[in-house]
């Protein structure tokens, strides 16, 4: 694909920790916010399909997933670039102003990242009824996960400590704004657009069973020996050990991979470890108030 290295890609004025800037009151990078008015107007094509995510609910995994249904199970087809640039991130925080028509000259069909809550979509993808896949996970580990991050993405916000970033988590004022929010908005939009809606833990139950969901999701026969492949190519450590898909590939002065690994631990329950009693009490409490009628339901344990 004819993207330009990273390095010329980047804005480098935006690779500091700074701010986040809100966007009809939702809290984004300041690289994303400056480049609104070409993302909200994105064209989109009917044969486009959206990967989107609260971050670290595991979308890196889903695309990796999408990318070996669509050639068939194929490791060397996908294993030719990183994952960002086979499926680029809509709302790239350090992107060239040329990186909206980079991606708008792909070829088709196209698989584009977002985490933008369902509200900020940009609406060509409705118009054109493009296909979504929505990953959820745990708000637990999501937070977990979205706090180390922090820590090694140089260009996030500060996380402070943990306790800090946790009370920022539960009031919405993280980058992309509250969890509760974004996946309630995803879960409530399935009702009326092509939406798979998938949860993390499920997958790590059985990757097999839902990777025969996305396949079926996307008209793709899937044999057996196929999902096995695919299982075997995108377990955690298969993944983590992969350039293409561990994200080694970006330069230190984003991704500090010596902070923490971006491929990090790959488990359901991690949390335990960090949370305190009262900080999980408060998390479930806050969730009952805002979900607990929602229907939506997340296992924090296997
Ligand atoms: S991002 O930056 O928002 O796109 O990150 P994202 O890919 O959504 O989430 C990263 C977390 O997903 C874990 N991960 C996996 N878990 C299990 N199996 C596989 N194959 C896999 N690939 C990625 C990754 O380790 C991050 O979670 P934590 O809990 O931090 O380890």
């Amino acid at each position: 694909m004819g993207f330009k290295s990273v390095e010329e890609e980047l804005s480098p004025e935006f690779l500091k920790r700074l701010d986040p800037v809100e966007i009809h009151g939702i809290p984004l990078h300041k690289g994303t916010a400056e480049r609104w008015h070409l993302i909200s107007e994105f064209k989109a094509q009917p044969d486009d399909l959206v990967i989107s995510s609260y971050p670290k609910s595991g979308t890196t995994w889903i695309q990796e997933i999408v990318d070996m249904i669509r050639h068939g199970g194929d490791p060397q087809k996908c294993g030719k670039s990183p994952i960002y640039k086979r499926m680029p991130f809509l709302e790239m925080p350090h992107a060239a102003v040329s990186y909206m028509e980079e991606i708008e000259t792909m070829p088709s069909p196209r698989t584009i990242k977002t985490h933008l809550p369902v509200q900020l979509l940009p609406p060509s993808f409705w118009e054109q009824n493009c296909k979504v896949i929505y990953m959820a996970r745990n708000p637990k580990d999501n937070v977990l996960s979205y706090f180390h991050f922090h820590r090694m993405n140089q260009t996030y916000p500060d996380p402070v400590t943990w306790d800090h970033f946790l009370e920022n988590f539960l009031a919405g004022k993280v980058l992309w704004g509250s969890w509760f929010d974004h996946v309630h908005g995803w879960w409530a939009a399935k009702d009326h657009h092509p939406i798979l809606y998938l949860f993390y833990e499920d997958m790590k139950e059985d990757p097999g069973r839902e990777i025969q969901k996305v396949a079926t999701f996307l008209g793709f026969e899937s044999p057996e020996p196929v999902v096995n492949k695919i299982i075997q190519q995108t377990t955690f450590e298969s993944m983590k050990a992969n350039p293409m898909t561990n994200y080694s590939t970006l330069p230190s002065f984003i991704l500090d991979q010596t902070v923490t690994p971006f491929m990090r631990k790959g488990i359901v329950g991690d949390w335990k470890e960090y949370f305190t009693v009262a900080q999980s009490e408060k998390l479930d409490y806050i969730y009952a108030q805002l979900l607990g009628n929602s229907g939506l339901i997340f296992r924090t344990q296997l």
